[in-house]
C-alpha cells in the first residue's frame, strides 16, 4: 500500500519532467528556461509549464523542432567560437539534491540548425527548420547495469544508458562541442533527450498518461564565430522528417530479465565534420554498401 508521501511523489513524477535550467556557452554562464515561460536572460527557448515532452505522435509536427513552447525566440543569442563547448544542465526531480534529470533509459542527441539570419527572428513554424546531427549516445553495453541509487524504479538490463550516465555521473550536465568547421553564423543547438521508460506502452499508464517514446528537445540560440578556416556544410534533414511515429517504440523491459541488448538511436547518422571530404574508412564502407545495393 502506498503512503500519502509515495502518492505525492508519484504525482510529482507524472508532471515534473525537466528543463534546461542553466547553460555555459564558450565559458560564459547563462540562465536556462523557466517553467512555462521564456527567461529574459537566457538563450534557451521556452519549455512547457510542466517541462513536458513532445509525444511520439507529434514527431512530424513543428512541436518537435524546439518543443511545444519553443516556437518563439528568446532575446539572448550566445556567442561561441567554433570548436568550443556548450554545456547544458538538466533540472528534474531526482538525484542526490533532488533536482537532477529524472529518467534513466534513453539516448542523448545534439543537432545544429541554421537560423538563416538572426535566431531571434527564427520561427520554428516556418517549416524551414533543418538540422544535422553532431553527437549522439544511446545504450553502452560495454558497461554494467549501474546500481539503483536514488532511482529504485529502473528495470533490469545490462548497459549504461546515456541519459542515466548524464544524470548519475555528470551531475545532470551534458557537454557538446560545436564543430571547429562550423561556418560562421547563427544556429540553434537542438539538444534532445529521448526517454524510453514508457516506450513500449503507447496507451500510457496512470503515471504516464501519454505513453510511447518521449522527446525532450531544447534549443539554444547561438552565434558561432571564429571558425578555424575550414568550413564543412553537412547534409541537413528537415526536423519534421527526422523521426517517424514508429521510432523508438522499444520494450526496454523484455526480454526479461536482461532488458534490451541493443538500441538503435533514431534519426540521421552523426555527420562527418572533419575538414577532409570523407575518411578512407567511410569511403570504404560506402563502397561496400553500394556493392550490396544499399543506397543509404
Ligand atoms: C574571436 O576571436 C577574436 C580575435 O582573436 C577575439 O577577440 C574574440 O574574443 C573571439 N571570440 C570569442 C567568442 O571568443
Ligand atoms: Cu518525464
Amino acid at each position: 500500500m502506498l503512503s500519502k508521501l509515495a502518492l505525492a511523489s508519484l504525482a510529482a513524477y507524472a508532471s515534473a519532467h525537466g528543463i534546461v535550467s542553466q547553460v555555459m556557452v564558450g565559458g560564459q554562464w547563462y540562465n536556462g528556461a523557466n517553467y512555462g515561460s521564456t527567461n529574459d536572460n537566457s538563450p534557451v527557448r521556452g519549455f512547457p509549464y510542466d517541462g513536458g515532452y513532445v509525444p511520439y505522435y507529434n514527431v512530424n509536427t513543428d512541436d518537435i523542432v524546439c518543443g511545444a513552447n519553443g516556437h518563439g525566440s528568446v532575446p539572448v543569442t550566445a556567442t561561441v567560437n567554433a570548436g568550443d563547448d556548450v554545456k547544458l544542465r538538466w533540472h528534474g526531480d531526482r538525484g542526490p539534491t533532488g533536482d537532477y534529470w529524472g529518467h534513466y533509459e534513453g539516448s542523448v542527441m545534439d543537432y545544429l540548425m541554421r537560423c538563416d539570419g538572426d535566431c531571434s527572428n527564427f520561427q520554428t513554424s516556418y517549416g524551414n527548420a533543418r538540422v544535422y546531427k553532431i553527437w549522439e549516445a544511446g545504450l553502452d553495453t560495454s558497461q554494467p547495469r549501474p546500481d539503483q541509487g536514488f532511482w529504485p524504479s529502473r528495470p533490469q538490463g545490462d548497459g549504461l544508458w546515456a541519459m542515466d550516465d548524464m544524470s548519475r555521473n555528470w551531475g545532470s550536465w551534458h557537454t557538446v562541442t560545436i564543430p571547429a568547421t562550423t561556418a560562421p553564423g547563427q544556429y540553434m543547438l537542438r539538444h534532445e533527450l529521448l526517454a524510453l521508460q514508457a516506450a513500449s506502452n503507447l496507451a500510457g499508464t496512470a503515471e504516464t498518461p501519454i505513453g510511447g517514446p518521449q522527446y525532450y528537445p531544447a534549443c539554444v540560440q547561438l552565434n558561432v564565430v571564429n571558425n578555424s578556416g575550414n568550413v564543412v556544410y553537412p547534409p541537413e534533414t528537415p526536423v519534421r522528417e527526422i523521426y517517424s511515429t514508429g521510432d523508438a517504440q522499444v520494450n526496454i523491459y523484455t526480454p526479461a530479465p536482461n532488458g534490451i541488448e541493443h538500441f538503435d538511436i533514431p534519426g540521421p547518422n552523426v555527420v562527418n565534420t572533419s575538414p577532409y571530404k570523407r575518411s578512407a574508412r567511410r569511403a570504404d564502407r560506402h563502397a561496400r554498401r553500394e556493392a550490396f545495393g544499399k543506397t543509404h
